[in-house]
């Protein structure tokens, strides 16, 4: 009996710890989750003080985070325009045109994969209204096409390459359409809904969905209110891991098509009143970020108080490889140098953005050779840079000693810069003369985005000599300066919001620098 007592006791102990243990599990979740939020409402009596500090606690959500990761990323434009030689169609076309008789959707994602472009966004359907899948919602569709019989669905074939070559997969789904005779009513924010359902049920796992702000008069010369909140709500439901860009809440829009972002460049940016959106675009965009979001800077100290809300809302900057988004032989000769090419990944990528970067397949449903040896030197460059990090063996001789985080190629460990007195640097010993003239940083953003203010200086000459500096840092941040030589450098924190998490510092060199 007191034996069965004592296993009785010990059973109840047992529940009890469980209990206890599970309750304090769930209330640390709890204050983790209060405390590290990507939407945070503030109000006009908070002072500039209380806003920096809530915006430097401010991180992505997980799908943001998984999304920055990539940092490269495609688009494909292709569709009706790529046949008419059109950037922007009218809706009219006749479905008869389109006839890619090499479509290879394959070699579209391997030419991207090669590039270690991550994730491939596919023009399912533009301005015009076609769709590239059989879709029951309209007539205006490949299945009334010569390709394949009226047969083939160019999303499906995107969808199928990219799980086969483990890149991810995104559509882009344009509110405006050029076709549709209910466009301007009410019925259209349906119709919407059933296309989002096709794609995000038929085609497995969708990573991104991309919409246009543009908003322009449909087939009865009027616009539409877009439904954009319903929307979301859907993808939402569907596809919960997918991001919604750019006009979404997930991604921003750098606010220029020209692959070069903002140098100083914040993820957490005031949003709600005083929306301005570009001209041409639906002015009542939810998401639109506080003020001009085409500006030199969103989300700077003084900016903070001019929206309703803090937000992670992480710029995207897309650019094309060709003058148009479309392929149009004409440009053959225009698309962009591999030298070009990484000016753009170091203003973009090194930025603190995503490169979502444009290579429209040609009438025969290929990427021309063109693009695809763009492609290929501009990796071979961006290989060459980042071969060897620098600093991979390099000891730390000042106050700040552990260094080790930053030199693990891990960006999700950190060292958290304590910034008294002189640990706000960290001097490292090269042990022998090395030559660079690219410095790389990262903060680890799953503690928030921090930095405001960097110098790097090198020993020369009995002294400390500035190499190069900037402000912010985010997910990346990649600088070029003329070439120097040096045994010791020093890094140093000259401002941040809190105390900053550094996840990795580089130093390279790229021997065709045009910096000097
Ligand atoms: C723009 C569109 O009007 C262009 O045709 C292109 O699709 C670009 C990515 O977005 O707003």
């Amino acid at each position: 009996m007191m034996e069965l007592n004592r296993n009785c006791k010990n059973i109840l102990y047992k529940r009890l710890h469980k209990l206890l243990l599970g309750l304090a599990f769930t209330s640390i979740t709890l204050t983790c989750y209060s405390q590290h939020k990507n939407f945070v409402v503030i109000n006009s009596a908070m002072s500039e003080k209380e806003l920096v500090e809530i915006a430097a606690n401010i991180v992505p959500s997980p799908q943001q985070l998984r999304w920055q990761r990539l940092e490269l990323t495609g688009f494909i434009h292709f569709g009706i325009n790529t046949f008419t030689g059109r950037e922007w169609g009218n809706g009219k076309e006749d479905p008869k045109i389109f006839n890619p008789k090499e479509l290879d959707a394959r070699q579209w994602v391997k030419v991207c994969k090669e590039a270690c472009i991550k994730q491939v966004i596919l023009t399912a359907k533009h301005h015009d209204g076609f769709c590239l899948w059989p879709t029951k919602t309209t007539e205006h569709s490949v299945k009334n096409s010569p390709w394949k019989n009226g047969k083939g669905d160019v999303v499906k074939e995107v969808a199928d390459a990219c799980r086969e070559m483990g890149v991810g997969f995104g559509v882009y789904l344009s509110p405006w359409d050029m076709n549709n005779a209910s466009y301007g009513t009410e019925a259209y924010n349906d119709f919407f809904i059933n296309q989002l359902t096709e794609l995000l049920t038929q085609y497995g796992k969708v990573d991104e969905v991309w919409f246009d702000g543009a908003n322009g008069e449909g087939p009865n010369g009027k616009k539409q209110v877009y439904d954009f909140e319903r929307w979301y709500a859907h993808i939402r439901k569907l596809q919960p891991q997918a991001v919604i860009a750019v006009s979404g809440p997930d991604v921003r829009w750098v606010g220029t098509e020209t692959g070069h972002g903002r140098e100083e460049e914040w993820s957490v940016v005031p949003m709600g009143k005083k929306n301005v959106s570009t001209a041409g675009s639906q002015t009542k965009a939810d998401e639109a970020p506080a003020g001009d979001m085409t500006g030199q800077v969103l989300g700077s100290r003084d900016q903070l108080k001019d929206g309703d809300a803090l937000k992670w809302y992480p710029a995207e900057t897309d650019v094309s490889i060709r003058p148009g988004w479309f392929y149009h032989e004409s440009e053959d000769k225009k698309v962009k140098t591999p030298e070009y090419l990484k000016e753009i990944y170091f203003n973009s990528v090194g930025r603190n953005g995503v490169l979502l970067l444009n290579i429209p397949p040609d009438k025969r449903g290929l990427l021309s050779d063109f693009d695809v040896s763009a492609l290929k030197g501009w990796r071979e460059k961006l290989d060459a840079i980042f071969a060897v990090n620098l600093l991979k063996e390099a000891k730390a001789i000042g106050a700040v000693k552990k260094i080790k985080p930053l030199l693990d190629d891990n960006d999700a460990t950190h060292y958290l810069f304590p910034m008294k007195g002189n640990k706000n640097t960290v001097e490292m010993d090269l042990n022998e003369e090395k030559t660079f003239n690219v410095l790389l940083l990262q903060e680890n953003i799953t503690i928030g985005q921090r930095v405001e203010k960097f110098v790097l200086e090198y020993w020369g000459n009995n002294q400390w000599i500035k190499a190069t500096e900037g402000t912010t840092i985010g997910f990346k941040r990649l600088l070029e300066f003329p070439t120097i030589t040096a045994s010791k450098v020093r890094f140093r924190i000259v401002s941040s919001r809190l105390k900053p998490a550094l996840s990795e510092i580089g130093l390279y060199f790229n021997k065709e620098s045009k910096k000097g």
